[in-house]
């Protein structure tokens, strides 16, 4: 039997996980859909033959849906993730599970309090075959240990945001994929602005973030989100012993009248489309056996959320900020 699942927001990724999960992921059934849009919902359902809800609490609390996938807004992420684990179903949330500290503290400790992990926390780097190897090469210990994390991560373009969702919306995918690759936790932030791009109004961007962890390794994040060209997102370990670079991926490179090229993604779901895809599949596979799910859990959204407050802050006063995490609970240990 597959999977039914019902997906909560039919935005940018809310319907590219409800394609992938109709086209591209086995055992997987999209069965219902709500967005706050109505007309959003239908052009999602029309394309899986979906049922289109009027009110999400429905939709979670509906026995013909399996599991909940959760792409709205970041505000309404807590709500729907709590009515999930008051039914007992499994849920994916897109990162981040909440804007504020408080509310994943909130999930974390329902979740506790459940005694079983049901959710799962949508930073799909961690399923991005190069991430992988390069967690793999680390842990190999052929270069010895890290020391510096370089990170840019650039988008072509951007609808207007305040400078903190560069750090909250984008470099959040940095935090959380530096303490999966390092092992690490990370314990402070620091904030560079310099001039900012002339096509980014009154945001600061880009940003020049600085993490440090708890061994050590300084993480830099460039975040750019108007940097015009493309998206832009590559990642460079320095170990004592050598590096491992995680370049910009291109199927091919093309030569011509004396120059090469390589093709530039447009946005993220073309660079991290396959990491989407096996996040997706390793989800519907652990709901499928009732096995606890696999990816990032709401320790590691609660964790992020803690750093990337420390990095609004460190923006805010223009001063290094400490990330302070909370014991973790036993569920996560
Ligand atoms: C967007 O919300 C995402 O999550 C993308 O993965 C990230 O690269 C982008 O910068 C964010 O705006």
């Amino acid at each position: 039997m597959p999977v039914r699942t019902g997906v909560i927001g039919a935005g940018v990724m809310g319907a590219e996980h409800a394609r992938l999960l109709s086209d591209a992921v086995s055992g997987s059934d999209v069965t219902a859909v709500f967005d706050v849009d109505p007309a959003r919902a239908e052009a999602v359902a029309t394309g899986s033959g979906a049922r289109v809800f009027d009110d999400p609490m429905v939709l979670i609390k509906d026995d013909s849906i399996d599991a909940v996938l959760i792409a709205s807004a970041d505000r309404t992420h807590e709500q729907f993730v709590l009515a999930c684990l008051a039914v007992g179903k499994p849920v994916l949330c897109e990162k981040p599970l909440t804007p504020d500290v408080a509310g994943s503290v909130r999930i974390m400790d329902a979740e506790s309090e459940l005694g079983a992990q049901l959710v799962t926390v949508g930073f799909m780097r961690r399923y991005d075959p190069g991430y992988v190897e390069m967690k793999q090469t680390l842990r190999d210990g052929a270069l010895g240990p890290a020391l510096l994390m370089r990170c840019v991560h650039r988008n072509a373009a951007s609808v207007p945001v305040p400078s903190a969702v560069l750090i909250s919306g984008s470099a959040v995918h940095e935090i959380d994929i530096a303490r999966w690759v390092l092992d690490e936790e990370l314990v402070s932030a620091t904030v560079h602005c310099p001039r900012r791009s002339a096509k980014s109004g009154d945001t600061q961007d880009p940003m020049l973030l600085v993490f440090a962890s708890a061994g050590g390794v300084l993480v830099d994040v460039e975040v750019f989100l108007n940097a015009g060209y493309g998206y832009d997102v590559r990642c460079e370990i320095v170990a004592e012993s050598g590096t491992v670079l995680l370049d910009a991926p291109s199927p091919t490179v093309r030569r011509a009248a004396g120059a090469s090229a390589r093709t530039v993604p447009g946005d993220w779901r073309q660079r991290f489309g396959e990491a989407y895809r096996r996040e997706l599949q390793d989800w519907i596979d652990a709901v499928a056996t009732g096995q606890p799910p696999r990816g990032a859990s709401v320790w590691d959204g609660y964790a992020a959320t803690v750093v990337a407050d420390a990095g609004v802050r460190a923006l805010a006063t223009g001063r290094t900020q400490e990330a302070v995490l909370r014991d973790k609970p036993a569920l996560y240990r």
